[in-house]
């Protein structure tokens, strides 16, 4: 923990910037009460209590009145940042808001950069890194599935486990590190099985979690669904149906549309980053060629690829060989092939039964058909075979994967180590790195380029 006389004040406007009701400015650290009380006309604030609200005006150096405001008073440790805090709420014009900022960076405040009140919390021990991280994740959260994953982290559910992971590691470690003493008198691990079965343990359950990820990746960032098809196919009217407004246009001359279209959409909770797509066919026309490029781009980052057919046309084996292409490249992405038009496809009109495919649905995105179906469709196989529910712990961020896949593997070197007879020295060097590892994701070791890519998240205020 660091010495919070060390951090001296700082200010920003931690509401957005525009007219509303209220504004808030929130003044943290060493000093940071007396501060404002330098500018404060009404009580004195430097001697209210801890958690108490004191209505009075900001006054600037000329004595003119900034604005009438309601100014709550924490003392440390008892605040966000840990530090003395004041967090004063004035009325929400942009002027104004501005206006009693500038005050107080006259009284020596000065101004925050992003993240940094969230970044003093966790440099004085109010929050682990993981934590600040979910403070973020909270905020950009999308849906109300990434809300529940980053309240799940900001509770510290994931420390908890990667401080179970670390004290299970300190533990293997202190074993070790006793036979080493004794390395002199060429005593035997006299306690092998039982120091493999305790890093096979945690080896398991840092595997466990990181199974997690692709389902956290998921429920944070969304499911990038693709449209693919023919043109004409319905691509982008499917799109404006799902999404409930004119995003693509849409007429009836194939090739349309010619760029990717990205539009959020949130089904049940859960973020699906819809991308409509070029229809696919050979064209000299260079724009087309270029969006038909994109299609194929786009069908390669997919978490979830729809193919859309038109069935009121029938199936040419050029268009049959295309979706089989496209299944098998998908290989592990989820992949649904609908009908579309149903409206338009008559019940027994299937000319060709030689080249019949398995839909998994047909609809008519224009008569409304069946779109319920899809909208479930669609999150069922985005989240199929992945153990997930509302409680889950999930690992959503990459650094945390990275570092306990690194941690895993260092575990598993040393697994290795003992069974090939290792000296304890080989796996102790093992299982420092793998303690290190886990370190970086609660923060107990880290260093500037890490803290400020993370912070630099952050919005200003924060
Ligand atoms: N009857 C009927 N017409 C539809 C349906 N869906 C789309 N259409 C029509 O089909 C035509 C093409 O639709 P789009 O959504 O532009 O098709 P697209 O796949 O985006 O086409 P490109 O952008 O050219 O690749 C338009 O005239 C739509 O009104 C449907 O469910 N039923
Ligand atoms: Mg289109």
């Amino acid at each position: 923990m660091s010495d919070l006389t060390q951090h001296p004040p700082i200010a920003a406007i931690a509401t957005p910037i525009g007219e509303g009701g209220i504004a808030v400015i929130r003044v943290s650290g060493s000093g940071a009460v007396e501060k404002v009380a330098g500018c404060f006309r009404g009580k004195d604030l430097a001697s209210v209590d801890s958690h108490t609200v004191h209505f009075g005006r900001i006054i600037n150096n000329d004595g003119r009145i900034v604005d009438e405001v309601l100014a709550t008073v924490f003392r440390a440790p008892k605040s966000y940042t840990g530090e003395d805090t004041v967090e004063i709420s004035c009325h929400g014009g942009v002027l104004v808001t501005q206006s009693v900022l500038e005050t107080l960076l006259k009284q020596g405040v000065r101004s925050a950069e992003p993240g940094e009140f969230t970044q003093r919390a966790f440099l004085n021990g109010k929050l682990d890194l993981d934590q600040a991280e979910a403070v973020a994740d909270l905020i950009h959260a999308k849906s109300i599935k990434a809300v529940d994953a980053a309240n799940q982290q900001l509770e510290g559910r994931l420390g908890e486990h990667i401080k179970t992971f670390r004290q299970q590691i300190i533990d293997a470690t202190a074993m070790v590190e006793l036979e080493l003493d004794f390395i002199e008198e060429d005593v035997e691990f006299a306690n092998k099985d039982q120091l493999r079965k305790l890093l096979v343990d945690v080896n398991l359950e840092i595997a466990k979690l990181l199974d997690t990820y692709e389902t956290g990746r998921l429920v944070k960032d969304g499911v990038k669904s693709v449209f693919i098809g023919r043109p004409n196919a319905g691509k982008s009217t499917l799109l404006n149906t799902l999404i409930g407004s004119d995003r693509a246009i849409v007429t009836e001359i194939a090739g349309t549309t010619r760029d990717t279209i990205d539009a959020d959409w949130s089904y049940d909770g859960l973020l699906f980053k819809l991308i409509d797509t070029a229809g696919l066919r050979e064209t000299e026309d260079l724009i087309e060629a270029e969006g038909v490029k994109r299609s194929q781009k786009a069908f390669e980052q997919a978490d979830l690829v729809v193919y859309l057919k038109d069935i009121s046309l029938p199936m040419d084996l050029s268009e049959r060989n295309e979706i089989a292409g496209f299944q098998k490249r998908a290989d592990q992405t989820p992949f649904l092939l609908i009908g579309t038009k149903l409206d338009l496809s008559q019940p027994d009109g299937d000319k060709h039964p030689e080249e019949r495919l398995h839909f998994d649905l047909k609809i008519s995105a224009l008569e409304d058909e069946n779109i319920d179906q899809l909208k479930k469709l669609m999150k069922q196989r985005a989240l199929e075979n992945k153990d997930y529910d509302a409680s889950s712990l999930l690992v959503t961020s990459s650094r945390h994967r990275d570092a306990l896949q690194k941690a895993r593997e260092n575990v598993t070197r040393a697994i290795a180590a003992l069974d090939n007879g290792m000296t304890g020295d080989f796996l102790s060097i093992d299982l420092r790195a793998a303690l290190k590892e886990l370190g970086t994701i609660t923060g107990e070791i880290t260093n500037e380029d890490v803290l400020s890519s993370i912070f630099s998240r952050f919005c200003i205020g924060k």
